[in-house]
């Protein structure tokens, strides 16, 4: 293994510079808000502020899912939060999530609206809200809280460590990407040896651990992330590639995945979503014709 050694951490760490890569003009090492901005509201019980990443993309399908199950009360706005922009640092947002990461959620059906923020955490609320998504035996409800943790815990390591060392960072540091390959494919068999045993990951029923994990893990073997799916022999994870075709193929995935969407084909993004009817009507290639 290359090693260096050219840099000695001094005894109290400063932050002096952007640190280079796709979001040093972002990181900053202080919470809170650099601007006022209030947040747009519409019209629906739901308002998501999101951008489509995957923890974004969760919500979306969650979202759409619900509405196919027949919860009008489901029914949403979705507010584009560009964080390449730092639309996560303004006054409105960080009230929403002190955190400043998307996505985050307001729920405005009750007497005073409540803020709900961390993607698993909402997840599990409008599962709970909607009495769906959720298996209710008290096994499978377990088995899908664990992986739905799981994966909140887990998927740090490839959006962190593995997308950040091999595709944003400005150098390419073999120790780092070593040790989060290593760990990516770890978690990926994991994976594909429990989804060996289950057709989703709860058991029998699709769930919201299906909805939190298909984004980040059913989007890497598909080669939607970071562009290593050859790097990382993704094809070896047969089981994780069946799953990940499977729930691609439902319709309400398709069109969450698009929600907040700024990359891709245009046909695949819908900055905003305000009606069900906007997936036909809104898409970029549509607005910018
Ligand atoms: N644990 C959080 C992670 C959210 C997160 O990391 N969001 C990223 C995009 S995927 C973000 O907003 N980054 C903006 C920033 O770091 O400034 C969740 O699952 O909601």
């Amino acid at each position: 293994m290359t090693q260096s050694s050219d840099y000695t951490p001094p005894k109290v760490w400063t932050w002096e510079k952007p640190s280079g890569g796709q979001f040093a003009n972002i990181n900053r090492p202080i919470a809170g808000a650099t601007h006022e901005k209030a947040l747009p509201v519409g019209r629906h019980p739901l308002q998501l502020y999101s951008l489509a990443t995957p923890n974004g993309q969760k919500v979306a399908i969650m979202l759409e899912e619900l509405l196919a199950l027949g919860h009008s009360g489901a029914e949403y706005d979705a507010w584009l939060i560009n964080i390449y922009k730092g639309d996560q640092f303004g006054s409105g947002f960080v009230e929403v999530n002190p955190n400043s990461k998307i996505p985050a959620l307001m729920d405005r059906s009750g007497s005073k609206p409540r803020r709900v923020f961390e993607s698993g955490a909402i997840l599990l609320y409008l599962a709970e809200k909607f009495g769906a998504l959720l298996p209710t035996d008290a096994d499978a409800r377990t088995e899908a809280l664990n992986w739905l943790f799981w994966q909140m815990g887990s998927a740090p390591y490839v959006g962190g460590g593995l997308g950040h060392f091999y595709s944003y960072a400005p150098i390419k540091i073999a120790y780092a990407i070593d040790r989060f390959a290593m760990e990516t494919k770890r978690q990926l068999d994991v994976l594909d040896r429990h989804l060996a045993e289950n057709n989703f990951i709860a058991g029998g029923e699709y769930s919201i651990a299906d909805i939190a994990i298909w984004p980040w893990y059913g989007n890497l073997v598909k080669g939607e992330l970071y562009g290593a799916a050859e790097f990382l022999q993704v094809s070896d994870y047969a089981n994780v590639v069946r799953w990940a075709d499977t729930i691609g193929e439902r319709p309400a995935v398709k069109r969450g995945r698009m929600v907040n969407r700024i990359t891709g084909p245009l046909s695949s993004q819908l900055h905003e979503r305000h009606d069900a009817s906007d997936f036909d009507t809104k898409t970029q290639d549509k607005v910018q014709t």
